[in-house]
């Protein structure tokens, strides 16, 4: 879109740091190689990826307001050239450069034209959030190759490609937004406790009383290690009770609306309560991604109700810190494994649909 408003070497430029005065101010230009050359002569950098200190022609004979800039040349799209201008921050040296690029004919561009990978990766929350963004933008054409091989049915034994870039597609649409994650259940079992202890922070108020939290309280939360971290927005709510007052009432139904734009629920149980019939039909009515945590079992070790309720295998009392790392890798199994580096992806619904229409008719020739 950008090149078919170019004409000879004419070039475009906008200012990528934030407006106002600051210590540097930072630009990227984008023109024919032509358009550099007229634009700094000599002192233009040749080579890709290099650096240069770069200064203004000074045409009129005069002093230049501003008169020096670090100059990187990035790189090379569809024939044109990108360079980012590094200079002084002051307002008056922002003016000066925009009067000489406008005398050369370059025009400003508006920042609201970023790509969708530049989007992303100034949103990233975490370095896999980085890797996934760039690697959708690398992947596209072998992506449609896959499908394209996949649709032909001339390889048959394409299902686990096509599985792992089902599930890198979807690594990559949760690492660019991070998740909701509500952890819902009865008033009192522990939720804004257990809210705390995976934030190693007390965020959130505790009391033996019920009804203790009312409004949802919402923070980020990265989990897994390293690179294959993955951020999510882990939500504490209020909890429910039978005999709930009005405005108890009002605030479970706050947590319900919340759970149902949950990627995940955690429903959290007290072990020395049994639910009662209307939780025990919702818990049981969950959709697959929920999870089911049985809490305070310091208190009662096994109670017989909860036989066949599904519970996360094994999970203990909130103290005990192998029960978070044991939650956290629950959330993280439910993706399968990390994309590698070169597993095709996209976050693209009509690919992804296609994706996962190839997978079932691949899942059923083999
Ligand atoms: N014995 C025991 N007590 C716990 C455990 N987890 C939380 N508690 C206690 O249970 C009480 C309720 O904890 P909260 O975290 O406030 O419970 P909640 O689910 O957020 O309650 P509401 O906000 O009222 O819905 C507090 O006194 C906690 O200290 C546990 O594993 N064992
Ligand atoms: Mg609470």
């Amino acid at each position: 879109m950008w090149a078919a408003s170019f004409g000879g070497d004419v070039g475009q430029f906008q200012r990528i740091s934030p407006a106002g005065a600051s210590a540097l101010s930072i630009w990227a230009l984008r023109a024919e190689e032509a358009g550099f050359r007229t634009l700094f002569g000599s002192q233009w950098v040749s080579q890709a990826n290099g650096f240069q200190v770069v200064a203004p022609g000074r045409s009129d004979g005069g002093t230049a307001i501003w008169d020096q800039a670090l100059c990187w040349r990035r790189e090379s799209k569809q024939g044109l050239v990108e360079a980012e201008l590094h200079l002084h921050g002051g307002y008056g040296v922002a003016e000066a450069l925009r009067e000489w690029l406008h005398q050369h004919a370059w025009q400003e561009k508006p920042w609201s034209q970023k790509t969708e990978t530049q989007l992303l990766l100034q949103q990233a929350t975490t370095p896999l959030a980085i890797r996934l963004a760039l690697q959708e933008e690398r992947t596209q054409t072998a992506l449609d190759q896959l499908l394209g091989r996949a649709a032909d049915g001339e390889s048959v034994h394409l299902h686990s490609q096509l599985l792992a870039s089902m599930q890198a597609s979807q690594w990559a649409q949760l690492a660019a937004a991070p998740p909701l994650v509500v952890m819902l259940g009865p008033a009192n079992a522990g939720k804004s406790t257990l809210f705390n202890r995976c934030l190693r922070d007390r965020r959130a108020t505790t009391t033996s009383m019920a009804g203790t939290t009312r409004d949802p309280l919402e923070a980020l939360l990265l989990l897994g290690r390293g690179e294959a971290q993955l951020a999510i927005r882990l939500a504490d709510t209020a909890g429910y009770s039978a005999a709930a007052s009005s405005l108890d009432q009002q605030a479970w139904a706050m947590s319900l609306d919340l759970a149902a734009k949950a990627w995940k629920v955690i429903w959290v149980l007290d072990a020395a309560e049994e639910p009662d019939a209307t939780l025990t039909a919702m818990i049981q009515q969950r959709r697959s991604q929920d999870l089911l945590i049985l809490n305070r079992t310091d208190l009662v070790p096994h109670p017989p109700w909860a036989n066949g309720f599904g519970a996360l295998d094994g999970f203990l009392h909130h103290q005990d810190s192998a029960a978070l790392e044991q939650l956290e890798q629950a959330i993280l199994d439910s993706l399968g494994p990390i994309p590698s580096l070169d597993t095709p992806l996209s976050r693209d619904p009509k690919r992804k649909q296609l994706l996962a229409k190839r997978l079932q008719q691949h899942a059923l020739s083999e």
